[in-house]
């Protein structure tokens, strides 16, 4: 295609609106948070046969017509240094917690603390999921907001949402904020 008809078909895509918008998204949080269950349960996999991520997994999915390309990365602590790696460019980070952990709150917290300073997430949303809900054992998100002391968080979009990976309870609830905050932010731009 020469150098009009690219700028005629873009004009022309922009004018019906099907630009399809694509994101990358980093799943972080530490190991056995769920992030791999997480990431199958959304694109409707068997959440059964989970074994711990050892390098990393990415899924391209479709939500509210935006493409997604998830990368879901280990979070052994052997694993953590890598994180660094694969934040350029990112979009939205999801940060997932075994709310049933309470002895690694901790650990988690500081961790996020570390993650969003990062250059490469400066500004960038984030969405905290306080997952594993379906225990009985496990902290309300609003008890794990507070921990985490998100409230301190003044320099970007963030929220956090209490699910169950395994069961997919609250899951959509969490994309649908994805989804309204990356509109909101276009309408901003
Ligand atoms: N009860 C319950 N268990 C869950 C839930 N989500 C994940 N699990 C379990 O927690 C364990 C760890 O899940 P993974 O998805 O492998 O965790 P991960 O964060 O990917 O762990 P790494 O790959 O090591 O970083 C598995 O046994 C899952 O079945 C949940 O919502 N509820
Ligand atoms: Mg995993």
């Amino acid at each position: 295609m020469g150098e009009v008809q690219k700028g005629f078909f873009s004009v022309l895509q922009k004018l019906k609106g099907t630009t399809e918008q694509e994101l990358r998204i980093v799943l972080l949080g530490l190991d056995n948070a769920g992030k791999t269950t997480l990431l199958k349960q959304l694109s409707s996999e068997d959440v059964n046969t989970i074994t711990p991520t050892q390098g990393f997994n990415i899924k391209s999915l479709t939500s509210h017509g935006m493409k997604l390309n998830v990368w879901d990365i280990g979070g052994q602590r052997k694993i953590r240094p890598f994180w660094k790696k694969y934040l350029e460019n990112t979009d939205l980070l999801i940060y997932v917690i075994d709310s049933a952990d309470k002895k690694r709150f901790e650990e988690t917290g500081l961790e996020l603390s570390e993650l969003i300073v990062d250059e490469n997430l400066k500004g960038v949303p984030v969405l905290i999921f306080a997952n594993k809900q379906d225990l009985a054992t496990a902290s309300p998100a609003s008890e794990i907001a507070e921990g985490l002391n998100l409230h301190t968080y003044r320099d970007r979009a963030w929220q956090i949402q209490a699910c169950s990976a395994f069961s997919g309870e609250g899951v959509q609830d969490g994309m649908n904020w994805i989804s309204d905050t990356i509109v909101n932010r276009k309408k901003a731009d």
